[in-house]
């Protein structure tokens, strides 16, 4: 990349690093990375990645707001959040349509994007007024006993993608209402978006040094707010290779670490299903945001009776997707992320067909004709294939789903649980009793029932099992738990040494 287009970007567009409250200017030296639409190619924007004296200076500037915004009472804090969030809804056809331009979803889908990130403003605001501990009895007398929470310290985030505000503002809101203070690294496809949700908290005065945004590779820019002495907990939502390179760094070095990694996402059509409803749930799940969610629907497990019928719909269903660009309204399906993506999907696809020997029932191909020469465009793909097929174990991360042959209930749930990942599943049944036992029994962090594998809300846990996390759960009161270290605190107005009851027991 020429020099001259950073500087004529930099120029036009300002600087890019957030910093103690500016935007600062990227060192030109360092490594250039350009944001480009995958649609069309378009370059949008040029970034330098953030060179490892600005990587220190975020985190240390982080530590110094650390020590007044700890102190701001937390409804204030819920108060700028949701002042930021204003903005941010006065702003939101502008958000989505950045979303679109770099990372290609449709407009539909970056509204909810956007929306998604107002939605959890609101959530942690009124968290503000709770952020309930425990008060609690004591064993003995004249003592007051409650638990409270405590802010961490600086977080380091470290987001995707594929969800440029949403999965942002999972983190940076609930760690700014806890009483932390960030630096966010998002994605390299997705700098334009970070830099916008950013500006929105800024303009509604959150205090330098608060939130700070740095940008690069994870391997460098990542594993150096990793690896900072001041960041005290680090985020991170990715796939399950990156995730346990971090959580083997976070324990070693005592780091509070919060994984939300791959999924293998399977949705359970039984012979009583509504069948319109499956056939369209499957079609949303699967093909929504072009299959690259952590939620997407990758498997259906189809009950025999109803097999034939089903993959005859959905396949139809799938044939007649419109795939494009997604500002254009008329787009169902957007493209993949980037080059890369498309040959890992190409990849998989070939392993499908050779390796596993599965059927390729509709799409399989890369779009390059026409108004799609120019982008990363790939055809909704199915697949018939079995449980141990790679295709059906492997995370893809694309418009690929493979439809299984189940012969009972039974049966479709221990394919569903035979996985390597357990974040989301579906069943769609009409029986009661099957229902609860799914709900009993679905090793996954997210059930739905009659419902796709995507579509979580913000105030419940969102998460997973397996290689899908490490034991937290983003989203709703469960992130206090990730963004608060508990303190639990003894007050005796006995005015005389109490000893607990363990050293004065008699039985
Ligand atoms: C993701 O899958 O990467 O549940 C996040 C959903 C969205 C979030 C998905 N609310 O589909």
């Amino acid at each position: 990349m020429p020099q001259s287009l950073l500087e004529k970007n930099a120029k036009e567009v300002g600087a890019y690093q957030f910093i103690n409250g500016r935007w600062k200017k990227p060192a030109k030296k360092g490594k250039i990375f350009e944001n480009r639409n995958p649609s069309t190619g378009e370059l949008l924007s040029v970034y330098a990645e953030t060179p490892s004296d600005d990587v220190d200076a975020a985190a240390r500037s982080a530590q110094k707001a650390f020590g007044h915004w700890r102190k701001v009472p937390a409804p204030r804090r819920g108060e700028l959040l949701l002042k930021a969030m204003a903005i941010l809804a006065r702003r939101k056809e502008e958000a989505a349509q950045v979303e679109t331009r770099e990372m290609g979803k449709v407009l539909k889908e970056t509204r909810g994007d956007v929306q998604e990130a107002i939605d959890t403003a609101f959530y942690y605001a009124g968290e503000g007024r709770r952020l309930f501990g425990q008060t609690t009895t004591s064993e003995l007398a004249d003592k007051f006993c409650m638990s409270v929470r405590m802010p961490v310290g600086v977080c380091g985030l470290i987001t995707p993608w594929n969800f440029p505000m949403a999965i942002p503002s999972w983190k940076i809101l609930p760690a700014l209402l806890c009483g932390n203070s960030v630096v966010l690294k998002p994605a390299s496809d997705t700098p334009d978006s970070a830099r916008l949700f950013v500006e929105a908290l800024q303009q509604a005065g959150i205090p330098d040094g608060v939130v700070n945004l740095i940008y690069g590779r994870g391997a460098t820019v990542g594993k150096a707010l990793m690896e900072h002495p001041d960041v005290r907990l680090v985020s991170f939502t990715g796939s399950s290779q990156v995730g346990g390179l971090i959580g083997g760094f976070c324990g070693k070095a005592f780091k509070k670490c919060s994984l939300e990694m791959g999924g293998k996402n399977a949705q359970i059509v039984l012979e009583d299903a509504n069948m319109d409803l499956a056939v369209e749930g499957a079609v949303w799940g699967a093909f929504g945001t072009s299959g690259q969610r952590c939620t997407a629907t990758s498997r259906v497990i189809v009950h025999a009776e109803v097999y034939a019928e089903f993959l005859e719909r959905f396949v139809r269903r799938a044939r007649g997707l419109k795939v494009g660009d997604g500002l254009d309204p008329s787009t169902d399906m957007g493209p993949l992320i980037n080059a890369r993506q498309v040959r890992t999907v190409e990849k998989y696809v070939e392993i499908g067909r050779e390796e596993d020997g599965a059927k390729l029932a509709t799409g399989g191909k890369k779009i390059s004709g026409g108004a799609c020469a120019a982008g990363h465009f790939f055809e909704p793909t199915i697949f018939e294939g079995r449980p141990e097929m790679r295709i059906a174990r492997e995370e893809i991360f694309g418009p690929v789903a493979t439809v299984i042959k189940a012969r009972s209930f039974e049966e479709a749930m221990a394919v569903l649980n035979d996985s390597d990942y357990g974040l989301s599943g579906a069943v769609y049944t009409r029986d009661v009793n099957r229902v609860m036992r799914a709900v009993a029994d679905m090793e996954t962090g997210i059930t739905y029932i009659n419902a796709p594998t995507i579509g979580a809300e913000v105030h419940l846990p969102f998460g997973g099992v397996k290689r899908t996390g490490n034991g937290h759960r983003e989203s709703g009161t469960s992130a206090l738990d990730i963004f608060t270290e508990w303190k639990s605190v003894y007050i005796d107005y006995s005015d005389k040494l109490q000893k607990a009851q363990i050293d004065t027991y008699e039985g």
